[in-house]
């Protein structure tokens, strides 16, 4: 009898042979595998489509969905079935609504939350013939986080890596479900971990690393203070635990090869911490999207984020990032209800003000898991708007044909007006001149040149096949973004470093890097670290 083999399949619509940054969850999962089935078969469609005939009867297919690829994913869900596969979900999407992977995408077992710790679980279940419809894999501790199996990827095929550090989020906007499904209780991997991870990664020749975070600053001044104010020890301890662990990451990074360059993910509160900004220069983590959303204070206010600032306080905060020499990837909501007209143009010219590297200008959408879906979904409940068969409130559901551009209608402004507007804001802000002023920041030619390959592939991939863009543009846009991929491909391989050597540290790997390092010697690992002058 042949071996049953194990697929985990990451759903796309669009598939450019190259992608930007590695889909996580795939190599994470990857590790979660039960040694006993081997190692599993790793499908990316953002790389290119299943093929149906690799899928066998017996086969287990693991599918991961967040909101935008869910109707993607449950077609390939469907597919497996009807070739005899077990077929589970798992991922944002799967996690707020089992029943409907359950029911549209033919699912066998769904698993909700981390799964980490429950796949292994589920295929041992499918195995023996008898999984369950749903598996809790809840929020595991930031210790029991998996190290991803990067050498199961093809290093050519990826720009960038991704890595996680930190899960959940102490914040509750309105238009994020982060919170409600990661917690908002930051739960950070151990920092030893990470940085193996990495190093497997640097040997591989990856030096653009994302951290795949959802607030790499999750203890601000504020929660210190209140703390201490509140006289609550306990709370201050466990504050500063976690700010020191931070620290000591970046202490940790910052001894990695010079080539190296991480981006992450953040609040503008790290906007008041000149010091932890400094550490994470030095770390080489040379870029930050952070959540600018509205530059008015009523825009801040619709989004429960009125602690970030706005007017000539927002352009100084921002400011504050460069300064330090961190990079900012600014990220604007249009859609607002208090959005009218003339924000537009006041938020591009507050982007090209406060000087930030990179911006990206999306319009509201109303996740699941959000205060915003609850309410939106509420104000639905007496008199759903239909399309087709399928109520707004489940647009995924819609297929892309005929899914409207914009959910939720604007008191005073058309979906038509928001998407051509937001269109003209990327324009202006992505034009040639204004890119080869910002690319000023980059020290040298070659540098400068892929400074301005990375600003155009950006615009292209987000704002030419997002949604608030038309079908003919989506086209152009797409093999535009395909050639300008694989020109930025090249920029941004290094050559690989398989003699790098990470440190060795005081306990034994067991749990933390192991899966980065399968098949080698944990002797291999010692040593002090290559560190290569900067090219
Ligand atoms: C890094 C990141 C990105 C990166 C990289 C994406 C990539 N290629 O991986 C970038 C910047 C490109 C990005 C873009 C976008 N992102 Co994003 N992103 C994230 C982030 C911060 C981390 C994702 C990650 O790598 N996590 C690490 C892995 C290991 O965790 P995981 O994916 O959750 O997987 C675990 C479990 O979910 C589970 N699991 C997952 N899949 C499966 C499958 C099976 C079978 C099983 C058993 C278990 C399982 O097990 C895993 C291990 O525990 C998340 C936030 C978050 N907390 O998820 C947002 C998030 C996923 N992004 C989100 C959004 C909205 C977007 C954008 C649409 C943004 C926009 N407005 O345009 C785009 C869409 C991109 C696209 N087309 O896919 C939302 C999704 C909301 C939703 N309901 O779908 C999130 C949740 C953030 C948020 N604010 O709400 N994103
Ligand atoms: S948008 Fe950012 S700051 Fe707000 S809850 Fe989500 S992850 Fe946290």
């Amino acid at each position: 009898m042949d071996l049953l083999s194990v697929h985990l399949v990451n759903p796309s619509d669009n598939s450019f042979g190259t992608a930007v940054i590695t889909p996580r969850w795939l190599f994470v999962l990857a590790a979660a595998t039960p040694q006993v089935v081997g190692d599993p078969i790793l499908v990316d469609e953002s790389l290119e489509q299943i093929v149906p005939e690799t899928i066998h009867p017996g086969d287990i297919v693991g599918i991961s969905v967040h909101t935008g690829n869910a109707l993607r994913g449950y077609a390939v869900g469907r597919m497996a079935r009807s070739r005899g596969a077990w077929v589970v979900y798992g991922g944002i999407h799967a996690t707020l609504f089992p029943e409907e992977a359950l029911e549209r995408g033919d699912a066998h077992a769904v698993v909700t939350g981390d799964g980490d710790i429950a796949w292994g679980r589920v295929v041992t279940d499918c195995l023996a013939g008898k999984p369950e419809k749903i598996y809790a894999g809840g929020r595991i501790e930031g210790g029991e986080f998996l190290a991803a199996r990067w050498d199961l990827m093809n290093p050519e095929r990826y720009m960038w890596a991704s890595v996680q550090t930190i899960r959940g989020c102490p914040k509750h906007c309105s238009f994020c479900s982060v919170w409600r499904t990661d917690g908002q209780k930051p739960r950070q991997r151990k920092f030893q971990s990470v940085v193996d991870e990495i190093i497997a990664l640097r040997r591989l020749g990856f030096r653009f690393i994302a951290l795949a975070d959802d607030n790499f600053y999750p203890v601000t001044f504020t929660d210190l203070r209140q703390a201490r104010e509140q006289g609550n020890t306990a709370k201050l301890e466990e504050l500063t635990a976690i700010r020191n662990e931070r620290l000591l990451l970046m202490d940790e990074l910052a001894k990695l090869p010079k080539d190296m360059v991480f981006f992450t993910q953040m609040t503008m509160e790290a906007g008041e911490d000149g010091s932890y900004l400094d550490a994470m220069r030095k770390a080489n983590i040379k870029g930050a999207l952070v959540g600018v959303e509205a530059v008015t204070p009523e825009g801040l206010k619709a989004v429960f984020k009125d602690w970030n600032y706005s007017g000539e306080a927002l352009a100084k905060q921002l400011q504050t990032f460069e300064q330090h020499g961190v990079h900012v990837l600014g990220s604007f909501i249009f859609g607002l209800p208090t959005d009218r007209a003339a924000t537009f143009d006041a938020t591009v010219e507050m982007a090209l003000k406060a000087g930030v590297t990179f911006a990206q200008f999306v319009m509201m959408t109303p996740f699941p898991g959000t205060v915003d879906f609850g309410r939106w979904e509420k104000e639905q409940s007496q008199h759903p708007t239909m399309v087709g068969d399928v109520p707004i409130t489940r647009y995924w559901m819609i297929p892309i044909e005929v899914r409207p551009k914009m959910f939720t209608p604007h008191p005073t402004m058309s979906s038509d007006e928001i998407r051509v507007r937001t269109q003209r804001v990327w324009d202006r802000f992505y034009n040639w001149s204004s890119i080869w002023q910002r690319s000023a920041c980059a020290p040298r030619l070659r540098s400068r040149i892929a400074f301005m390959f990375l600003s155009k592939l950006y615009r292209q991939m987000y704002a030419g096949t997002g949604i608030s863009t038309d079908s003919a543009r989506r086209k152009k846009s797409k093999s535009w973004a395909r050639w300008t991929a694989r020109q930025c491909k090249k920029l941004f391989r290094a050559r690989p470093m398989p003699e790098l050597q990470g440190p060795k540290w005081d306990f034994g790997l067991g749990g933390l890097g192991q899966a980065a390092f399968d098949g080698r010697d944990e002797s291999e690992m010692a040593g002090p670290f290559v560190v290569l002058p900067e090219n």
